[in-house]
Parts: structure tokens; sequence; C-alpha cells
């Protein structure tokens, strides 16, 4: 793929996307967006991946969206920042929510506003020590978006969630795993190795299985009690079809390291 902003790589069953404008902490521009739309379309068509890492590329992950990019500063005339969501957070934010497969996030540096957000929709976070998340919004005058008004509450509670939109106070990347913002914080040097590791031991899974526990997961927030246990038993009908049930089972049976195909 010919990418300016990020960097696609497929290997080992893993799609691993970089977001590639180090100097601008990797904000968003249109280009960015645009290229960062099509490598998820990739990883989805493509048969061999199995697994999403979304990372950054030097000593921020992402600063939200480029404050100086034209399509969304202003100039004269007030814009129209619905078009942006419309067009091109939202669809990121639900391309990831939908992907039929684990999407991990390594946060190796500051995650800013939409970068932030972007982090939160992912399935699995993992942070860099030195990193931190900030929900910088407000301190330009706007609404938290990507998701974040949604996943954020979810994740950490309302108190925190409205102290830290109302303040844009940044937590620290151990802060954040205490609180329940990510699955955990890692030493620097560690992030890369063991998000990369993950993400291999995830590409071997059922994948088939693991994408309908994200839907359970996604839609238990909406569900009543009976829904949820309707919805488990429509989903565990699927999963009981698929091949990689039977190798589980068998292999379990069989005392033998399962070979999952993904389906
Ligand atoms: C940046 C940015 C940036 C451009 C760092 N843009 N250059 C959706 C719809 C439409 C419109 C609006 O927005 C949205 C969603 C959003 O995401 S709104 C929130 C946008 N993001 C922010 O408000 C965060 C702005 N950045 C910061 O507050 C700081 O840069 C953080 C706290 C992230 C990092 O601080 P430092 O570590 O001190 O780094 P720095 O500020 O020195 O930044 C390094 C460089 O990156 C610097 O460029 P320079 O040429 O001076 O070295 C910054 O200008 C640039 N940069 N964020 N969002």
């Amino acid at each position: 793929m010919n990418t300016e902003t990020i960097l696609y790589e497929v290997a080992d069953g893993v799609a691993k996307i970089t977001l590639n404008r180090p100097d601008k902490l990797n904000s968003f521009t249109v280009q960015m967006h645009g290229e960062l739309a099509e490598a998820i379309k990739a990883a989805r068509t493509d048969e061999s991946v199995r697994c999403l890492l979304i990372t950054g590329a030097g000593r921020g992950f992402c600063a939200g969206q480029d404050l100086g990019d034209r399509a969304v500063s202003p100039g004269g005339e007030a814009p129209d920042l619905a078009e942006s969501l419309e067009k091109r957070y939202n669809p990121l934010i639900r391309s990831i929510a939908d992907l039929e497969m684990p999407v991990i996030c390594a946060v190796n540096g500051v995650a800013a506003g939409a970068g932030a957000n972007l982090a939160f929709a992912c399935d699995i976070v993992l942070a860099a020590r030195s990193a931190s998340f900030i929900q910088a919004f407000c301190k330009i005058g706007l609404v938290p978006d990507s998701g974040g008004t949604w996943s954020l509450p979810r994740l950490v509670g309302p108190a925190r969630a409205a102290a830290l939109m109302l303040t844009g106070e940044k937590v620290p990347a151990d802060k954040a795993a205490d609180w329940g913002m990510i699955w955990k914080a890692v030493d620097d040097e560690a992030l890369a190795e063991e998000a990369e590791a993950l993400a291999k031991h995830l590409a071997t899974q059922p994948t088939a299985g693991l994408a309908l526990i994200k839907r359970a997961l996604k839609e238990t927030w909406t569900n009543t009690l009976d829904q949820q246990l309707n919805l488990e038993r429509d989903l565990q009908s699927l999963a009981g079809r698929t091949r990689d049930y039977q190798e589980g089972v068998d292999a379990f049976m069989n005392k033998r390291q399962p070979a999952f195909v993904g389906k």
C-alpha cells in the first residue's frame, strides 16, 4: 500500500498500522484519515489478517485533529465540524468497532483529543509508562468526539469521565490502567514487543469466536439481561458451528495444542 502518513505492514496474521506524522505527534489530517481508512479496509479484506495492531511513530501516539489542517481550522467563516465527524472520525470509530477481529492499540506516547478516543475504541489498549491520555477538546471549546462521550464513561464511570472531559486533565498511563481506562501500562522499552506478542497470539486464536465476543460486549450496554441472554444464545449458536470450535474441543479431548484457522 502506497501511503505517506501511516505505515501498513502484514506479518504472522497481524496487520500493523503505525500513525506516521511524528513531527506533529501523529495528529489527524484529511490525508491521514484517508490512508487509515484504506489500511483498515485492507486488513478487513485480507484473509490472512486475524488481528489489527495500531500504534504511533516517534514520541507521541496521536494528538487528535491537526489543528492547522485547513479542512477544519477556523478562517474567516466558522467551519462546520459536523462534516469532519460525519465523513472521517465517525466512520473510523465504527470501522474499528465493527472489525471482526481483535484490535490492539499500543499507545507509545501522548494520546490527546480524538487520539485518546481512537485508543478507547480499540479492544485492548496497552500504553507505555511515559504515555498519557488527555481529553483536550474542552481547552479549545469543543465537545469530546470520536466516541469518547460513549466509551470513557463506560470505562471509568461518570464521575471521572465528567471531570476529565470538563478539565482536560492529563492522565498518566499507570493511573489510566488503575482506573480501568486501558488494559495495562508497560515499561516504554517493552511496549512494542509486548503488544506485538499479544497481537501474534490473538492472530492464532479462534477469530470468528473472538469477533462474536466483540459483538456481545458491544451490545451489552443497551441490552436488558433478558436481551443479553438471548443474544448470548444466538451468538453461541454461531460460535458452535465454527470449525475452530470443533478443533478446540478435539484438541482439548486429545490433549494436544489446537490449530485454529479463524473460521
Ligand atoms: C500539533 C498538534 C495538533 C497540530 C501537537 N495539531 N500540531 C475533530 C473535528 C474537527 C476539528 C477539531 O478536532 C476534532 C477532534 C480533536 O481531536 S480536537 C483536539 C485536538 N488536539 C488538541 O487540542 C491537542 C493539541 N496538542 C497539545 O495539547 C499538545 O501538543 C500535547 C499535550 C498533545 C503534547 O504536548 P507536548 O508534548 O508539549 O508537545 P508540543 O505541544 O510541543 O507538540 C509537538 C509538536 O506537535 C508541535 O509542533 P512544533 O512545530 O512546534 O514542534 C505542535 O504544534 C505539534 N502538535 N498537537 N493537534
